[in-house]
């Protein structure tokens, strides 16, 4: 079954918990805030219900979501420990939730590993990327919401919910985030009066601010000069790079590079961005953002990926010269056959 507005999914979703015992929340490898925020604030809200719950990352947590309270509750699946290799699940879950998750196989080794574990139980999917495919019992998905925190903020609102000021500080950050701070096209007056809400029920504003926006590690400062000395642009597009040598002579972490798609993103005179990331693997990560009207999410699934029209990412076959050369085509296109963007 599939719901794209959570007033309508509401009851399908309360009655598929109601008989559950012990949920599992899981949300997407490299979670960003809206992931966290997620997990957090459904986790947190079905603990208050009396459910026992699980919460998991394929990978581990980001820096800024990191003093969240409660955020070490999360459990981080590739940390498992190393004799076992494999993380065992609790036996006794009887439901599977999915969330902020466009596509199952994001839960990257979850999947592959846990797949008869995940067929004997029944799934919910909650999540806003237009690109679902929509895999489980129920599906709610609702691609006109800017994250998966609002989302769930009208879920909570459908169903009455009491939403302490640790929820409200999840959803918030997942907004927060998600919207970039409240700057991106998705900032629609309904997520305000999420955001507004939220801060009014006790959400913790500043924690956010402090945490996601005046946080930034020095070693990340450093990877951003070294790609901005890179950066090339042709036209409305700018691209730039981080290779694994430019990472490791400044020290920074793996999810340094996001600051640089964000940086990149911010750029007056352009349409179309994309960071390309060497991963350990030699796989090159794309991120990619756009001005309205040009929809990266269409450039992103071509190479097998998925997102947001304005904020899309895939992944592709290394060496990095090939990967830029193959995507920037494609890219370029892509803004050409929308002049008026
Ligand atoms: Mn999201």
């Amino acid at each position: 079954m599939l719901y794209t507005n959570a007033e309508q999914a509401a009851p399908a979703i309360a009655a598929c918990v109601k008989n559950k015992r012990h949920i599992l929340l899981i949300t997407h490898v490299n979670p960003d805030g809206d992931a966290v925020g997620s997990l957090l604030g459904l986790g947190l809200y079905w603990e208050q219900c009396g459910y026992e719950v699980t919460m998991l990352a394929p990978t581990p947590l980001p820096i800024f979501t990191q003093r969240l309270r409660s955020a070490d509750r999360i459990k981080v699946y590739s940390q498992a420990p190393v004799y076992s290799n494999t993380l065992t699940l609790p036996e006794t879950v009887d439901l599977v939730v999915l969330v902020d998750t466009g596509d199952v196989q994001r839960i990257a080794r979850i999947y592959q590993e846990q797949q008869a574990y995940l067929a004997a139980r029944p799934l919910i999917i909650i999540d806003h990327h237009a690109t679902n495919s929509g895999e489980g019992l129920i599906n709610l998905v609702d691609p006109s919401r800017s994250s998966n925190c609002e989302l769930l903020y009208e879920l909570l609102k459908a169903w009455a919910a009491q939403i302490t000021p640790e929820i409200a500080t999840a959803l918030l950050m997942g907004i927060t985030t998600d919207t970039q701070s409240f700057k991106t096209s998705n900032t629609t007056p309904s997520a305000l009066r999420a955001a507004a809400d939220l801060v009014e029920a006790g959400a913790d504003r500043a924690l956010i601010m402090r945490d996601v926006y005046s946080n930034i590690p020095f070693e990340t400062a450093k990877l951003l000069s070294l790609a901005l000395s890179e950066l090339k642009r042709e036209g409305a597009i700018a691209w730039t790079h981080v290779t694994q040598v430019m990472q490791r002579s400044v020290g920074a972490s793996d999810d340094a590079a996001a600051e640089v798609t964000d940086y990149i993103a911010n750029l007056g005179g352009l349409k179309a961005t994309a960071l390309f990331k060497e991963r350990r693997d030699g796989s090159v990560k794309v991120s990619l953002r756009s001005v309205p009207g040009i929809d990266v999410a269409a450039v992103a699934q071509r190479f097998g990926g998925g997102g947001h029209r304005q904020a899309a990412g895939a992944t592709l076959q290394g060496p990095l010269v090939e990967a830029e050369q193959q995507l920037l085509a494609v890219l370029k296109a892509a803004v050409e056959e929308a002049p008026d963007a």
